[in-house]
């Protein structure tokens, strides 16, 4: 069973984080989601309109996720990738270079954003 995983805050979730969670599900056969906890999306300097309780349970309704894990941290990657014995990372290509560390434990790749659309348009949009 290839065990893919993949990190990330998803607030106010869209067609953009679905068609990520879409591909990243179909390069494997279960996938692992690492959603950024309240306290780390502020080392990230993000602040999240849902709580992080909220976007787990929103994340672990949709059909391409298999497993919802908490984002504590960004030193928590590798270790992560042994615990779960994941053989595939996945990020958006904004993040493109900056997880090739993993490629000693895993296969890497960065996809194409979806265009259009983010969380921050949103925000700016419904201002
Ligand atoms: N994404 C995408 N297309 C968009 C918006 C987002 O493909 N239009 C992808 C991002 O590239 C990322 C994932 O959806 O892979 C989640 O996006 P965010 O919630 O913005 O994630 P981010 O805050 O970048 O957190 O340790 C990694 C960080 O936790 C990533």
């Amino acid at each position: 069973m290839k065990k893919v995983i993949t990190y990330g805050t998803f607030d106010l979730l869209h067609w953009g984080h679905i068609e990520l969670l879409k591909r990243a599900k179909e390069m494997g056969d279960y996938l692992i989601v690492a959603i950024s906890t309240d306290e780390f999306n502020q080392l990230k300097h993000k602040e999240a309109y849902h709580s992080f309780p909220h976007r787990k349970l929103i994340l672990e309704s949709i059909r391409y996720v298999d497993q919802v894990i908490p984002e504590e941290n960004w030193d928590q990657k590798i270790t992560d990738v042994k615990k779960y014995g994941i053989d595939l990372f996945v990020m958006g290509d904004d993040w493109r270079g900056e997880f090739d560390f993993l490629k000693d434990y895993c296969e890497v790749v960065y996809l194409p954003r979806t265009k259009g659309i983010s969380t921050t348009q949103i925000k700016d949009d419904l201002k």
